[in-house]
C-alpha cells in the first residue's frame, strides 16, 4: 500500500459498525492509515478526538494531512474523491444515482442501523418487538433496493463493491453477533435472499475480510462490556 505522501489517522473504536465501514473503504481504496483506538469512549474521551471532532464528539474521524473530517457517510464519500485514482471509483458517477445511493445510506442509518441499535438496548420484551419488527420492514425495503440496483449482479455496485457496499457492510459484524448471541438472523433467506448472499459474498472479498472483525471477538466484548456494567453497578 502507498501512502503516496497522504498522512491518513483514523480515530475510531474497532467494534463500531461506522468506524469498520470508514476501515472498508481504505481497504477497498487501498490506503494504509494510522489507527487510533478510543481506549474509553464511553466514560473518557481522547482530547484528540475532543478537538478534531467538538460537535458530536464521536468516532469515527479521519485525519488527513492533520485536517478532521467526521461522519461516517461522510468520510467514506471524501475518501472516494481524494483518492480518485486509487482502487475503482464508489459512488456511480451520474448524478441521480449518486443522490439516490446517498438516500440508500441514509435509509440504512437511520432505519435498519436505528431499529437494530434500539433493540439491542431494548428495556422490555416489547420495546425488543417492536425494534425487531422495524428491522424486518427495513431489510424487506432495502431487498427491494437492492433487486433493483444491483440488476442481478452480486453488488449494490453492480460487478464491483460500490459505496453502498461499504455503507452496509459495517453491519455485517453486528448482524452476525445478533445470530450468534441471540440466534436472531437480520438477513436470511425467506425475507432477504439477495441481501443474505450479498453478505456472503462480500464478507468473502479479501479487502472486506482483512478489516471485519470476528463473530467470537465482538462475543467477548460484549461480555466484558457486560462484566465492566455489572461491577459498576454493584460498587454505584
Ligand atoms: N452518525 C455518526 C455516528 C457515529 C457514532 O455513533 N459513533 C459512536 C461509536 S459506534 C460514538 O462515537 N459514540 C460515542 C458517544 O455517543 O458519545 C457517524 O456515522 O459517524
Amino acid at each position: 500500500m502507498d501512502r503516496g505522501g497522504d498522512d491518513l489517522k483514523l480515530l475510531g473504536t474497532w467494534a463500531s459498525p461506522f468506524v469498520i465501514r470508514v476501515k472498508l473503504a481504505l481497504s477497498f481504496k487501498g490506503q494504509s492509515y494510522e489507527n487510533i483506538e478510543e481506549e474509553d469512549l464511553y466514560n473518557r474521551k481522547s482530547e484528540l478526538l475532543l478537538k478534531s471532532n467538538p460537535v458530536h464528539k464521536k468516532v469515527p474521524v479521519l485525519i488527513h494531512n492533520g485536517r478532521p473530517v467526521c461522519e461516517s457517510q461522510l468520510i467514506v464519500q471524501y475518501i472516494d474523491e481524494s483518492f480518485r485514482n486509487t482502487g475503482h471509483s464508489l459512488l456511480p458517477m451520474d448524478p441521480y444515482e449518486r443522490a439516490t445511493s446517498r438516500f440508500w445510506a441514509a435509509y440504512i442509518d437511520d432505519k435498519l442501523f436505528a431499529s437494530v441499535f434500539h433493540g439491542g438496548r431494548a428495556k422490555s420484551e416489547e420495546e425488543k418487538a417492536n425494534a425487531l419488527k422495524q428491522a424486518y420492514t427495513s431489510v424487506e425495503t432495502l431487498e427491494l433496493d437492492f433487486r433493483e440496483y444491483s440488476k442481478g449482479k452480486p453488488f449494490f455496485g453492480g460487478d464491483s463493491v460500490g459505496y453502498l457496499d461499504l455503507i452496509l457492510g459495517g453491519m455485517i459484524p453486528v448482524v452476525h453477533y445478533i445470530e450468534a448471541h441471540y440466534g436472531i438472523k437480520i438477513f436470511d433467506s425467506t425475507r432477504s435472499p439477495l441481501l443474505k448472499s450479498w453478505m456472503e459474498s462480500f464478507g468473502a472479498l479479501d479487502a472486506a475480510k482483512s478489516v471485519l472483525p470476528s463473530v467470537e471477538s465482538l462475543i467477548e466484548y460484549s461480555k466484558m462490556k457486560q462484566a465492566r456494567a455489572a461491577a459498576s453497578a454493584a460498587t454505584n
